[in-house]
C-alpha cells in the first residue's frame, strides 16, 4: 500500500514535471549580404496570374530590417532522448498559389500529414524528393482545384524538397522533426518553440545557405531565449 503510493506520487511528479513548460522565443539575423535571389521567368499560363511586371524570384534568402532572416529551422537538438510525442492528428497545408509554393519553408512532425493543395488554374505536379532512406519519393499531378494531396513522412529530415515538374523555378521545403518542439522564423527573424518541458537543451537554427549555429538553452519557470546570427557563405 505504502509502496503504491509512493509509486502514485512519483509518477504525478513526473508529469506535473513534464507539464510544466515555457517557450524559447529568439531572433535569428544574417550576418552579410547574401546575393540577389534568382528571377523567375515565369511562362505564360502562371505569369498571368501575377500583376503586369511583378519581379518574382525565388525566395532562397528572405532578410529583413536589420539582417533579420526568415526561413531559419529551429529545433531542439538534444535534451529529448527516450521520450516519445503523440503525432498531432492535424495536417500542414502547403498551398500552390500563383505558381509558387506558400510557404516556401515549412515543419511538420514526423508521422504527421503534409498537404499540397493547387489553388491555381493549371496542371502542377507535386514531386517531393526526399534524401533519407525510408522516406519515400512520389510524383504526383494535381488538377487545378482537386483534392488537396498528401504526404506522410516517418523519418526526420531537414529542408525536404517538393519540387513541380511542370514549372521549374517551384521549390518547397519541409522539415520533418522527430518530436514537436520546432519553429520556422517568420519574415522578422523571430520565432517561438512552445510549450517546451522543463529540461537543459541544445538549441539549433538551420538555414539552407547560411549554414547553422546552435546554443544551449535552459528551460524552467521562465521562457528560454536563443538568439542567433548566421553568416552569408563566402563566395565560391
Ligand atoms: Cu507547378
Amino acid at each position: 500500500m505504502k509502496l503504491n503510493r509512493w509509486l502514485g506520487l512519483a509518477a504525478l511528479a513526473a508529469s506535473v514535471q513534464f507539464i510544466s513548460a515555457a517557450d524559447i522565443t529568439g531572433k535569428v539575423t544574417l550576418n552579410g549580404t547574401p546575393p540577389a535571389n534568382p528571377p523567375v521567368k515565369m511562362d505564360p499560363g502562371c505569369g498571368a496570374l501575377h500583376a503586369a511586371g511583378a519581379q518574382i524570384s525565388v525566395p532562397i534568402y528572405k532578410v529583413g530590417d536589420g539582417g533579420a532572416l526568415a526561413d531559419v529551422f529551429i529545433y531542439l537538438k538534444d535534451g529529448l532522448t527516450g521520450k516519445t510525442f503523440p503525432v498531432p492528428a492535424e495536417g500542414v497545408l502547403i498551398d500552390q498559389k500563383g505558381c509558387e509554393y506558400m510557404p516556401y519553408v515549412s515543419a511538420v512532425q514526423a508521422g504527421q500529414k503534409i498537404l499540397v493543395r493547387n489553388s491555381d488554374p493549371v496542371l502542377h505536379n507535386v514531386h517531393p524528393q526526399p534524401a533519407v532512406a525510408g522516406n519515400p519519393e512520389k510524383n504526383l499531378a494535381q488538377l487545378p482545384k482537386s483534392k488537396d494531396l498528401e504526404f506522410v513522412y516517418s523519418n526526420p529530415e531537414q529542408f525536404l524538397r517538393f519540387k513541380c515538374d511542370v514549372h521549374p523555378w517551384m521549390f518547397a521545403y519541409v522539415n520533418v522533426n522527430a518530436h514537436p518542439y520546432y519553429a520556422v522564423s517568420g519574415k522578422d527573424g523571430t520565432f517561438t518553440i512552445k510549450n517546451v518541458p522543463k529540461g537543459d537543451y541544445t538549441v539549433e537554427a538551420v538555414h539552407r545557405r547560411a549554414g547553422k549555429a546552435e546554443q544551449k538553452v535552459t528551460v524552467g519557470d521562465a521562457n528560454g531565449t536563443a538568439n542567433f546570427t548566421l553568416n552569408v557563405p563566402a563566395a565560391k
